[in-house]
């Protein structure tokens, strides 16, 4: 099933359980972190975005330093941006993006005074970095780019999939300040033999026996102009729960490579192996073939990481179970991105797919970037219809009509439906 409705609390009894809640994380501070069950009962039914899946509903919960988000797990915090935030403009909100974490034990507090990121492995020279070192190091770059998780909209995949039941708030586009990777690694001077580049961040495994997360780039990528060490989001220090003080960026690929919390780079002479490594060698990996798929329901025989961001566009302007307006002219209104070729058309169907038009694409924050797009439709008819986009990139690559279906409900880039009622 695609989604349901939950029963919408009236607005009062709404606002009187957030400001509860307000008052509770108030109090607990950053604690409230990992507070679950007190910030679940204060969360009460309050919902999300009316998405519901097989695992029930989704709560609105609060946490520092954001806007009430969809609650996905609490310990550790992985949170879902509402949809309707795509509609307000093509930059995601610091307090609006969305949280992810795999591991429980993470920080609840960084000293900036304090913090040091760690360079060593084969390089010349190790280095540890103050943040002031780290900011002086090189001159500044930014670029705008969207962070969206690998399991974005899993929770649409059928068969369903293990794994958090995600709808489409899992990812964000925000302006990202720091200096290159690559300007920091050849600080360090990269030796002879380097094959990849590690990065572990600060949180780490409540029990021994779990992996640390950790992520590697092939050194060649990791020398490129765009994997970009940041600490700057949207013109603030990053958000606490994006990963302060420093996160790494990498402009096309998927948010599993933008280490959180970072603390520490090691250039590998290997391709990244070992018990801290599952992150690597187990998780975040996808079918090895052209579609990165296999027939539902199937395992694939060989898996290879994942890496870039395929095509997608949405439609911002209205959700699922929207009611519109028939027989006069309203404007569809929507984001498209891909992963650096850069958006090239987007066209809109309001006849589930039989007929489509160009949209209007909006400004152009670069090419890593949410391209918004436009498009005026009319409906002449009162009754169902089925909204759907569909984008290509510089490139020619679009979208799939049907879904390219794998065993862990990545990288999810259908073409989308929007079924709404014409009034
Ligand atoms: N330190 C650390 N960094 C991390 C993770 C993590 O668990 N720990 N999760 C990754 C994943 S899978 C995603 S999708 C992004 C999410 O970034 P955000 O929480 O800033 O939105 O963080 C990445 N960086
Ligand atoms: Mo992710």
């Amino acid at each position: 099933m695609r989604s349901g409705r939950e029963t919408t609390p009236t607005a009062q009894h709404g606002a009187q359980r957030a400001s509860s809640r307000r008052r509770f994380v108030q109090r607990a501070g950053l604690l409230a972190l990992g507070a679950s069950p007190l910030a679940a009962l204060a969360a009460g039914r309050d919902t999300g975005d009316g998405v519901t899946f097989a695992d029930g509903p989704r709560p609105l919960v609060t946490y520092p330093q954001k806007r009430p988000l969809i609650r996905v797990t609490t310990r550790p915090p992985h949170l879902e941006t509402p949809f309707s935030v795509f509609n307000e403009g093509p930059i995601t909100a610091n307090d609006a993006f969305f949280v992810r974490y795999h591991l429980a034990n993470i920080p609840l507090a960084v000293d900036p005074a304090t913090y040091r990121l760690t360079v060593k492995g084969k390089v010349n020279t190790p280095l540890n970095l103050s943040l002031a070192e780290l900011k002086a190091l090189a001159e500044p770059v930014e670029v705008v780019a969207v962070n969206q998780c690998s399991g974005n909209s899993r929770g649409y995949s059928s068969p369903r999939v293990f794994g958090a039941q995600l709808a489409n708030g899992a990812m964000g586009n925000a302006r990202w300040v720091g200096v290159p990777l690559r300007k920091v690694l050849e600080k360090a001077g990269v030796a002879a033999g380097a094959r990849q580049v590690t990065f572990n961040g600060l949180d780490t495994p409540v029990l021994p026996a779990t992996s640390d997360f950790r992520k590697a780039l092939d050194i060649e990528h990791a020398l490129q102009d765009e994997p970009m060490l940041a600490w700057g989001m949207n013109g603030k220090d990053l958000p606490f729960l994006n990963g302060y003080p420093v996160k790494l960026i990498v402009p096309g690929y998927f948010g599993t490579y933008w280490v959180k919390h970072l603390s520490e780079i090691e250039v590998i002479d290997h391709v990244f192996d070992g018990h801290d490594a599952l992150f690597m060698t187990t998780a975040y990996r996808v079918p090895d073939n052209d579609c990165q798929c296999v027939a539902p329901g199937s395992t694939a025989a060989k898996t290879r990481p994942i890496s870039m961001l395929p095509v997608r566009s949405f439609i911002t302007s209205v959700q699922a179970g929207g009611i519109l307006p028939s027989a006069r002219s309203i404007e569809l209104k929507g984001i498209a991105f891909d992963a650096g070729a850069g958006i090239k058309t987007v066209e809109v169907s309001i006849d589930g797919g039989q007929s489509w038009k160009a949209a209007t694409l909006g400004q152009d924050l670069g090419r890593f970037s949410f391209r918004e797009w436009r498009a005026p439709v009319s409906f002449a008819k009162k009754g169902r219809a089925v909204l759907m986009v569909r984008a290509t990139n510089q490139k020619g690559e679009g979208q799939p009509a049907t879904v390219d279906w794998n065993p862990a409900g990545y990288r999810r880039h259908v073409v989308e439906s929007t079924p709404v009622t014409i009034a």
